[in-house]
């Protein structure tokens, strides 16, 4: 048996990613979470970025997220991609799209003023806009099998229940499909466990450390 190992954060959405397609395809590893404040030395010796996700087998070391699930895709059943070459490229893209989306919501949660943070609120409405139009919730992004990209985004629908428990904002309201979705990725057992079970509380505390304009709405709803 081959040793996988996971350098991993509490946290982090990206890491969720990589967690998800393991557990969807029934991979035994190991998961080491590191503290990103105190990065260990040998993190920094093995991670090129200085980033998690990195999957360490045996001795060598894959990093980025996208290229650690299509590694776990080329090696281990069962796959999680479309077997058709265009519906491939098209879950591919949309993964993209996630990542774009992770980066929309940084920047929501971690938005200094009222006003950038009513900017990045609206950048996400037509974001998720795009995604309405496109998925098929059936309950998965393209119907009735889990992909890939479903796992892409099980960890930005994870933020909502933490933001949720401050005010609505509003982002995902009048998207019938979006929500069957988040409902369904919720309850997916590898989605689920993909985080420790004080992930909102620690996330609660992540908004507030980052002084920001949510960190000041988290201390009113409290
Ligand atoms: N493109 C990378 C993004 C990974 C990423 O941004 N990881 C964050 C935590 S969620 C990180 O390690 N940040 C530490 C740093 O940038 O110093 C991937 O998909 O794996």
């Amino acid at each position: 048996m081959t040793k996988l190992t996971l350098i991993s954060h509490a946290l982090c959405p990206y890491v969720q990613r990589a967690v998800i397609a393991l557990k969807e395809k029934g991979v035994d590893f190991e998961r080491i979470d590191i503290d990103l404040s105190q990065k260990p030395d040998w993190f920094l010796e093995i991670s090129p970025l200085g980033k998690v996700p990195v999957l360490k087998v045996e001795d060598d070391v894959i990093f980025e997220s996208t290229v650690i699930a299509e590694f776990l895709e080329d090696t281990v059943a069962p796959p999680l991609h479309p077997s058709d070459a265009v519906r491939r490229a098209d879950h591919r893209a949309w993964i993209e799209f996630a990542s774009v989306v992770l980066s929309d919501i940084w920047g929501f949660y971690t938005a200094t003023n009222a006003e950038t943070f009513e900017q990045k609120r609206r950048d996400l409405i037509q974001r998720f806009e795009r995604l309405e139009a496109r998925v098929k919730a059936e309950p998965w992004f393209d119907g009735g099998t889990f992909h890939l990209v479903d796992a892409a985004f099980g960890p930005v629908f994870r933020y909502f229940d933490v933001f949720d428990t401050i005010e609505d904002f509003g982002i995902l309201a009048g998207k019938p499909k979006l929500a069957r979705w988040r409902k369904a990725l919720k309850a997916r057992a590898s989605v689920a466990s993909a985080v420790a079970q004080d992930y909102p509380a620690r996330l609660h505390d992540f908004i507030l450390e980052r002084h920001s304009h949510m960190s000041g709405l988290l201390l009113e709803a409290a």
